[in-house]
């Protein structure tokens, strides 16, 4: 009974009877009706098309589609997917539409949490359309942080500790797409010295800070899990190597060896390991690809990384690097 992640081809059947839900990437079809996150976002240097990563937990399912979220349950462990067309927002005259959609949707995945006594969000997975473009005055990202820290406060829910680790990636269009793990226990969060928590990030980066932490320890029964955030060339508050993609990669892996450091000070399992780490590598010109691929391929090995083409949340931002590694407890 422990939660296992997959990564296949993507199967006509979807989900079988032990999958909670998870993301399919690189392929146009939508995946409406299942808790599975639609990433239509081109794959670079992969071997297949298209991608379906799964989250996999034997036991008794529950499942639901309950304040437009799509979920299943399985023990105490729940993962959903809410994806919100901005165009319904539209009407809301006193701010933009993307906002009213994050904060809506927030307040949806709470709501949600609260009716299953599962308080405790593990992991966040955020996509928008257009995230650099500025409507209303304003970055849409920045736009995306209002809402989004609006619900969190509406709802009681700290927006400076105990953030859940998360990503915020734009891509070519369709809906705020939203997903989400979540459990009984809290995550353990985790910041990196190297860089200032985003909740404390200056106005310069937009009204509102982002909410997330930089990882989390999580733990289902049994196991640890390390999920480290998107994961950038910043130093401080500041983007640096601001036009060199390989700088940018060298400082964002400096960053990810940070974060592990300060995982393993807390980890209750073995220590975590850059080779063992499954890698998710946003990139946003393609044709940086080569050169990425060949700075992480010096940093971590043949660990396993899936490159996307998005767009990052600052625009001086060529990359974005998020991994995660699982360890059975009480084994080594
Ligand atoms: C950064 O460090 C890069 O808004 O949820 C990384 C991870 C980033 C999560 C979010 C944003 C988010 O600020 C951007």
């Amino acid at each position: 009974m422990t939660l296992q992640f997959h990564s296949s081809s993507p199967s006509t059947s979807r989900l079988t009877g032990s999958d909670l839900g998870g993301a399919l990437l690189g392929q146009a079809a939508s995946a409406s009706g299942w808790p599975i996150q639609a990433i239509c976002a081109p794959l670079l240097g992969a071997e297949r098309a298209a991608v379906q990563e799964t989250w996999r937990l034997a036991g008794p399912l529950l499942h639901g589609a309950s304040e437009g979220i799509t979920w299943r349950r399985a023990g105490d462990i729940l993962f959903g997917v809410i994806d919100l067309d901005e165009a319904q927002f539209a009407a809301m005259a006193d701010r933009p539409p993307l906002q009213a959609a994050s904060e809506d949707a927030y307040h949806r995945i709470f709501r949600l949490l609260d009716a299953q006594q599962l308080p405790h969000l593990w992991r966040i997975w955020n996509y928008m359309a257009d995230i650099n473009a500025e409507t209303h005055e304003l970055e849409r990202y920045r736009q995306f942080n209002i809402g989004r820290q609006d619900a969190f406060i509406a709802h009681h829910r700290s927006a400076t500790g105990n953030m859940p680790a998360a990503c915020a990636l734009g891509l070519a269009g369709g809906p705020l797409s939203i997903a989400f793990l979540a459990g009984a226990t809290p995550a353990v969060p985790l910041e990196n010295p190297r860089q200032v928590s985003a909740c404390n990030y200056p106005a310069e980066y937009g009204p509102r800070a982002p909410i997330f932490s930089r990882a989390a320890l999580v733990h289902p029964p049994g196991q640890e899990i390390l999920f480290i955030s998107g994961t950038a060339s910043i130093v401080g508050y500041r983007t640096t190597h601001p036009d060199d993609v390989a700088g940018q990669c060298r400082e964002a892996l400096d960053n990810i060896a940070a974060v592990v450091s300060e995982a393993n000070r807390a980890a209750r399992s073995r220590p975590f390991t850059l080779d063992e780490l499954v890698y998710r590598v946003y990139v946003r010109h393609a044709a940086d690809f080569p050169v990425i691929r060949d700075a992480l391929a010096s940093r971590v090995g043949g660990a396993d990384v899936l490159y996307v083409q998005a767009d990052i949340c600052r625009a001086d931002l060529l990359l974005e690097i998020e991994a995660m590694a699982t360890h059975m407890l009480g084994q080594d």
